[in-house]
């Protein structure tokens, strides 16, 4: 090493952008056998157009990144090191209150990573954005076979929010008429009776944070027992706001950090096909609700064999 030196607007531990190009040219020339580890991309989409409530979802990736440099690559709980294919890639360029055209540069980005075998990581921004990596998987071919595994405070199941079609209150609803092969919600503990309805109506299935609480062997189960292809979306407000106060719609009675934890054990080992970590919305440095989404992802890249 020539420098001591260290880039706070790259995630910790993850590989340099030139590194991945290379690896990615290497695996498309003609002949070239397939990398058999896998390999992660990670990209920051500062998009918070549909906001509502508390705006500042597009310092989510900033902030997550930053406070990623609070963890050590040596993981004591689990007695692993990071060892992955993990790479930042940056943010993608969005259109600030323009979902549509940002929802579009998004999908083709991830669409890109899914062609090279690459498996994507987003920051978010607000959820609005989980819309794009939906239907991504859905270019690909592989949405029906997917369960969504959705952590939220929030059912995300309205029709139309304000008259909005597309907002971080109505991706689900959207995500759900592509027609994954199963919507998994936990942590779930706002909805209108509308959403619940719809949910019941069709067969979705979900879990309140109390039922966690009180249940978590019924839960860890549950998650065990999913076959095939996982995309998993976190939204920072499933954590009880005392873990994750900078949220786009704080709401009490959440889940724990260390819950997550042991939920993230078990959905590291399974196929999961593209993540997200969404609504984070810290204002400061070292902030509680960049930390637990920092973690979240480290922990998912710590635990890939
Ligand atoms: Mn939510």
């Amino acid at each position: 090493m020539l420098f001591y030196t260290h880039n706070p607007s790259k995630f910790a531990f993850s590989q340099d952008r030139t590194d991945f190009e290379k690896l990615t040219i290497s695996k498309s020339k003609p002949g070239a056998k397939n990398n058999q580890k896998p390999v992660f991309a990670l990209l920051g989409v500062p998009f918070d157009g549909t906001t509502t409530y508390l705006p500042g979802a597009r310092f989510g990736p900033a902030g997550v990144r930053e406070a990623s440099y609070n963890f050590e690559r040596y993981n004591l709980t689990w007695n692993r090191v990071i060892d992955s294919l993990f790479f930042d890639l940056g943010n993608v360029e969005v259109i600030h209150g323009n979902f549509k055209k940002t929802c579009i540069q998004l999908q083709d980005t991830i669409s890109e990573l899914l062609s090279g075998d690459v498996t994507p990581l987003l920051i978010g921004g607000e959820h609005s954005i989980s819309y794009a990596m939906a239907r991504a998987l859905k270019l690909h071919n592989i949405f029906n076979e997917v369960t969504v595994v959705h952590f939220d405070a929030h059912m995300d199941m309205i029709d139309s929010y304000m008259g909005e079609k597309y907002s971080h209150a109505t991706v689900m609803r959207r995500i759900s008429e592509l027609n994954p092969r199963r919507i998994i919600q936990l942590g779930v503990r706002s909805a209108s009776y509308e959403e619940k309805e719809f949910a019941d109506d069709k067969g979705i299935e979900y879990y309140t944070a109390a039922t966690i609480n009180d249940d978590i062997n019924q839960i860890k189960e549950l998650l065990s027992s999913i076959n095939g292809p996982i995309y998993l979306t976190i939204d920072m407000d499933v954590f009880d706001p005392s873990e994750a106060p900078s949220v786009g719609n704080p709401t009490p009675c959440g889940i724990k950090s260390h819950q997550m934890e042991k939920f993230m054990l078990i959905l590291s080992k399974k196929n999961v096909v593209a993540l997200d970590v969404v609504e984070t919305a810290s204002d400061k440095i070292g902030d509680l609700t960049s930390v637990n989404a920092a973690k979240i992802i480290l922990d998912f890249i710590c635990l890939q064999e």
